[in-house]
């Protein structure tokens, strides 16, 4: 395994590794996936050609870390919006070689600046395994005496040849919340973008499938300690009105995120830890 440390921006540094099976980069801000390219494959995550690197915010692509909320805040609309992790510096413990591939472990926990935020004592781990599938843990653990009751995503960005040429598959039958129309809704058939879709799939722990006919791959993301998914493509509008989003980037991308979210809130209690996990791997057409 080869590893470096740069910095794309003042003060952004990013580990990049590229070992036997892939190439990755991962941001010290918010312990940011940006980049995960199996060999001899199209990047698997999507980083958009405007993102900002700025070490106090999150990237746009890879897979930013939404917590301990995820979306606007249920109660302070002030409060930033998917929480503060994903804008906060990570430490960054180790990076070795194991059978599995290379594992990369970065930490954060609560400071004076986040207990303004979140009145709360944690630490959270997010452990990285790198090889040509992508595994994420984030372990959250509460230091704290009272309970955590916390939502949480990691909001994957895949890069796609054409979103509205693909098959999301592994959310039929499932109720999902659309936040645009704000209503709940069940999904019957499998899913093929063809406009703005902001989808929040309640209660599923389903392995979801990207099917992509013209780069002949399936993406697989797979799940554990999620109850919810979330898909999300701003389209055409939405994206010209984000300043890093270039204005065709929405036709390469899309979010399917492991989450718990809405009702499906996690509860951790004093001395506890909870896990969420994805796994996204490839698998030809
Ligand atoms: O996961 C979808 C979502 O919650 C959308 O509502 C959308 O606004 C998006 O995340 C991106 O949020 P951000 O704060 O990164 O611009």
């Amino acid at each position: 395994m080869q590893q470096k440390l740069t910095e794309w921006s003042p003060n952004f540094e990013v580990l990049e590794i590229s070992n036997a099976y892939a190439t990755a980069s991962i941001a010290l801000t918010g312990a940011q996936v940006l980049q995960f390219q199996p060999l001899d494959q199209q990047p698997v995550l999507w980083l958009s050609e405007s993102a900002h690197f700025n070490p106090e915010k999150s990237t746009r692509g890879g897979i930013p870390i939404c917590w301990p909320w995820f979306g606007a805040h249920p109660d302070n609309a002030g409060l930033p919006s998917h929480g503060f992790v994903r804008g906060k510096a990570w430490q960054l413990d180790s990076v070795e070689d194991s059978e599995n591939g290379t594992v990369v472990v970065l930490s954060t926990k609560d400071n004076d600046a986040t207990q303004k935020l979140w009145p709360h004592s944690f630490t959270l781990e997010l452990r990285i395994i790198i090889a040509s599938t992508l595994n994420i843990e984030l372990t959250t653990t509460n230091t704290g005496t009272t309970p955590l009751i916390l939502t949480e995503a990691l909001h994957s960005y895949f890069h796609v040849s054409d979103a509205t040429n693909i098959t999301v598959y592994g959310l039929e039958n499932t109720r999902y919340f659309d936040k645009i129309s704000k209503e709940f809704s069940n999904q019957t058939n499998s899913l093929k973008p063809t406009g703005l879709m902001d989808l929040v799939y309640m209660d599923t722990t389903a392995d979801v499938i990207i099917e992509d006919p013209q780069w002949q791959r399936k993406i697989r993301i797979s799940k554990s300690g999620s109850q919810t998914t979330v898909v999300w493509n701003p389209w055409k509008d939405k994206a010209q009105a984000m300043a890093d989003f270039a204005n065709d980037g929405y036709q390469t991308m899309i979010c399917v995120e492991s989450a718990n979210a809405l009702d499906n809130k996690v509860n951790v209690q004093p001395n506890e830890s909870h896990q969420l996990i994805t796994q996204i791997s490839l698998e030809s057409n």
